[in-house]
């Protein structure tokens, strides 16, 4: 058995790995950091990643992070889970790594932005934040709502784990009182997702990691702006 181990927080973009390691539906173990405490700068945790950041992917003892590498790995290793869909020439392979690019490296800083603005301004500017980063995030919303207008995953007929990246996404600036409801699409994608065994499988196991954190007082709750 190979022993894979992701480091997570409820909440945050590692529910894109939970929900591709519960779909390849291979055996893994989560360990809960936690933010509150500085976990994610300790010493230790810096070993695994760092960069100080969530997630961070152990394989068989060696270290992976960025969701986009630890997604591009485990399709790799496990391909006949079909993670991605099989990609027939170099093209098509590099346009799959520019779409989990886009939901990394494009809508993540703004999904950040508009949840925890503050973080980027100072109080009183953070209102201005959040506006901006809703700006910003509508061109996008429209982009996927039609993408997805015809067909119910990213791909069409069959699942991916771009689909596991956009439903964070969407869940996430839905709870920063992005206007999620004007898409109607990609609102129904959400939908899709939450009704898929193994999306449960991985809600479930951040329920537990929340309840854990709640246990301990430390849930990290931003401030509304
Ligand atoms: N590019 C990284 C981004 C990871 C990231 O920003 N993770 C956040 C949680 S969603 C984090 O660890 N934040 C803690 C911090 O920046 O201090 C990836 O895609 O894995």
């Amino acid at each position: 058995m190979t022993a894979i181990t992701l480091y997570m927080a409820p909440g945050t973009c590692a529910r894109v790995p939970v929900i591709a390691l519960e779909e390849a539906g291979v055996e893994f173990e989560t360990q809960l950091i936690r933010f509150m405490k500085g976990q994610h700068k300790s010493p230790d945790y810096k070993k695994i990643n760092p960069k100080g950041k969530i997630p961070a992917l152990v394989i068989e003892g060696e270290s992976l992070t960025e969701n986009v590498a630890i997604i591009t790995y485990l399709n790799q290793r496990f391909p006949e889970t079909g993670l991605m869909p099989q990609a027939e020439d170099a093209l098509a392979s590099a346009r799959q790594l520019a779409d989990l690019c886009f939901c990394s490296a494009t809508l993540h800083p703004i999904v950040t932005r508009i949840r925890i603005p503050q973080f980027f301004a100072s109080e009183d500017a953070a209102k201005s934040v959040w506006e901006k980063g809703c700006e910003a995030m509508q061109e996008y919303f429209s982009m996927i709502d039609d993408h997805l207008s015809e067909k119910p995953w990213w791909y069409g007929e069959s699942w991916s784990a771009m689909d596991a990246y956009l439903f964070w996404i969407y869940w996430r600036v839905e709870g920063a009182d992005f206007p999620v409801n004007d898409y109607k699409n990609f609102s129904a994608h959400r939908t899709r997702m939450e009704q898929r065994p193994a999306v449960q499988r991985a809600l479930a196991r951040e329920a537990e990691a929340m309840a854990q954190l709640e246990a301990e007082g430390l849930v990290f709750t931003p401030k509304p702006v």
